[in-house]
């Protein structure tokens, strides 16, 4: 039995800051080309949640159904991700909830009896130890199935900056030892962890929205599960144009631009704590580096904005 797993997809119908080509047309040809992919080789597709962009982007789910509508041979299974749901709402309608109303998308915890292969998910906001607790009774049965669990849990073998709070892949697979195979997404980075044949993986963003996903390749894995053994785990690569292409210099500028005057904040926050620069207030700090830099509107904006969820922060 083959599977093809995908983590979080960003599904969307408006271009994100700094792509100049048309993302919508490039979604529609992965959507086309994981679809047909899924339906030549009878794959089942299993999807680790935020399958879009945004909770209610309408736009983009008219044109996904048109799409999925011409593949309804193709089964797939998915959780939701914190874009996917209001407030951990299961139940309100949303892009999601809608698909999986309208049955082009099923809820896992699903036993597919032939080949003996159980499907766990465990969605944003759902429980964990629950989904751990059901595996370990099946662990149980006489013939163990081959357990499987999507999940949108922030699994990742590395910090992706200072201050990132993520599960390490190894804790992880030491912590969940029912299940087999263990699809993440949340965090936009793929990786591959196996220990004593138990695997996590992330494949990482379909759609590049920003630029620290510009050196990523879109790609999806191909499982195939034999006599309750992992038989073969390839790399697909969907054809896609090459970040490098797709973002604006100048976009990439600014980005640099904005995290070198967000540094500069910091380090005059620094002062300001410190005897030395306690004269100086953070208004008066953000005007200076505006001043300074030649700042466009929209920067800062950012800036002020900045400051805000600092204050914020404090209380
Ligand atoms: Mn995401």
């Amino acid at each position: 039995m083959k599977f093809i797993l995908l983590s979080d997809l960003h599904i969307r119908s408006t271009d994100p800051a700094g792509r100049m080509d048309d993302v919508v047309a490039a979604q529609k040809d992965k959507l086309h080309f994981i679809l047909n992919y899924a339906h030549q080789h009878k794959a089942i597709i299993l999807q680790a949640g935020d399958w879009h962009n945004s909770k209610r982007d309408f736009r983009a789910l008219a044109m996904e159904i048109q799409i999925l509508m011409k593949y309804q041979t193709v089964k797939i299974y998915a959780v939701a991700g914190q874009h996917d749901q209001y407030y951990r709402q299961q139940n309100a309608p949303s892009n999601l909830s809608i698909l999986f109303h309208a049955g082009f998308i099923e809820h896992p915890g699903v036993f597919f009896e032939n080949d003996n292969i159980y499907i766990h998910g465990c969605g944003w906001g759902e429980s964990m130890s629950e989904a751990h607790h059901k595996a370990k009774s099946l662990m149980e049965v006489e013939n163990l199935p081959y357990q499987i669990l999507i999940t949108h849990l922030p699994i990742a073998q590395e910090a992706l900056f200072s201050t990132h709070k993520y599960i390490d892949s190894k804790d992880y697979l030491k912590k969940y030892p029912a299940f087999n195979y263990t699809l993440c997404g949340d965090i936009h980075k793929s990786f591959l962890t196996t220990i004593r044949g138990r695997t996590v993986a992330n494949t990482g963003p379909l759609v590049r929205d920003g630029v620290d996903e510009m050196f990523h390749d879109p790609y999806f894995r191909i499982i195939e599960i034999k006599n309750g053994s992992l038989e073969s785990d390839e790399i697909i690569e969907i054809p896609h144009t090459k970040g490098e292409e797709i973002f604006s210099r100048e976009h990439l500028d600014q980005v640099q631009r904005r995290k070198d005057m967000v540094e500069q904040l910091h380090s005059i926050e620094d002062e300001k704590n410190s005897d030395v620069g306690s004269k100086i207030t953070i208004e008066q700090a953000i005007a200076s580096i505006i001043e300074d830099n030649d700042i466009d509107a929209e920067t800062a904006d950012y800036l002020y904005t900045k400051i805000a969820e600092g204050e914020s922060n404090d209380q």
